[in-house]
């Protein structure tokens, strides 16, 4: 793909699942189907996702090459009391979304193709580039959205 479209592809992502969680009535951000999430914890999820994949894209762009990047426990995150998913107010979370993912696109308009080539070491996925970023983090969103529909009309 692209790298215009790859963010055009990005920059849509964010905007389905800012406008589903949005008209999700408050009422019903906590309903969610037995062992699935709720809204309020795929919103928050995601948030985290953000912060983590804004991190993993300055150490790539910021580092040198060969920096590490490292996966998060997406399910203890979102288990763990301390963190408390379940119950937080949505609103920081959205807030975080919306930012990071317009600072991201911001940045990833202005590289050159030899910043996509950059790379750093996933702690999963091993080698890991500017261009793998882009393809593995666009989507995570539209995903999640669908999933959050579905959660609030449990
Ligand atoms: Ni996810």
């Amino acid at each position: 793909m692209e790298l215009t479209d790859a963010l055009a592809d990005y920059a849509a992502a964010t905007a389905v699942f800012v406008e589903v969680a949005r008209r999700i009535d408050p009422a019903d951000l906590d309903r969610h189907a037995p062992g699935a999430w709720s809204a309020r914890q795929v919103i928050h999820h995601v948030a985290d996702a953000e912060v983590e994949a804004a991190s993993r894209l300055h150490r790539l762009l910021g580092e040198a090459p060969g920096a590490a990047l490292l996966a998060f426990d997406e399910a203890g995150w979102a288990t763990t009391p301390a963190l408390d998913y379940a119950a937080r107010p949505v609103g920081p979370s959205l807030a975080i979304i919306e930012g990071l993912r317009a600072s991201s696109l911001d940045i990833l308009g202005r590289l050159t193709p030899a910043d996509l080539e950059r790379q750093g070491v996933h702690s999963e996925r091993g080698p890991y580039s500017v261009a793998d970023w882009i393809r593995s983090h666009s989507d995570h969103p539209r995903a999640h959205a669908t999933q959050m529909l579905e959660a609030a009309s449990a």
